[in-house]
């Protein structure tokens, strides 16, 4: 008799912990479930942005000093810093995601600078010669677009210092002397 009392009693009280257990299980695997699906949401709704906007508000930056167009080329600078900020880094590679942490902080800076020196093509050449090297590390890291780019340098720029940048095109149209020596300039390597 005692013994049957004491297993119900043992038995009550298992059943109450599994019961309080499971419910509370429930509630906090509920409550985690929508707070991740929430953030992820966020997420996805702000930075939807791949590699490829970045390095297509590049070339557009890059096109734009080859006309001398100072306007044109702040405003590739501008879309550059607004890609640079929307990159979805949960969509990169690893290899794309290490590089891209390596080189935000400074390309976005350039750009920034090239964003904001309209009327002064100049300063925005010596932006781009420093963000240059930024993105070639980026197309190197792979866009997923099986696009061809090459790496093309200038020997002339800065006082024979040179400059290099990447193109789209086999074609040279040189960013750093525009019209006054647009074709100068050779390929030293293809990417991707
Ligand atoms: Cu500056």
């Amino acid at each position: 008799m005692k013994l049957t009392i004491l297993s119900m009693a043992v038995s009550i009280l298992l059943f109450t912990a599994c019961n309080n257990g499971s419910k509370t299980t429930n509630n906090s695997v509920g409550g985690i479930d929508s707070a991740k699906t929430e953030v992820a949401h966020t997420e996805a709704d702000i930075r939807t942005a791949s590699t490829k906007e970045v390095i297509s508000a590049y070339l557009q930056l890059k096109n734009a000093l080859a006309k001398d167009n100072d306007k044109d080329a702040a405003e590739g600078g501008n879309n550059l810093v607004k890609a640079i900020g929307n990159v979805d880094q949960a969509s990169l590679t690893v290899q794309q995601s290490k590089v891209f942490k390596d080189i935000s902080d400074d390309a976005k800076e350039h750009a920034e600078h090239i964003g904001s020196n309209a009327g002064n093509i100049k300063h925005q050449r010596e932006h781009f010669e420093m963000l240059s090297p930024e993105i070639y590390e980026l197309v190197k890291a792979g866009d997923k677009t099986g696009q061809k780019f090459y790496y093309v340098n200038c020997p002339m720029y800065n006082g024979g210092k040179g400059g290099n940048w990447i193109s789209e095109t086999k074609d040279i149209q040189n960013p750093y002397l525009g019209k006054a020596m647009l074709n100068c300039g050779s390929i030293k390597e293809e990417l991707n």
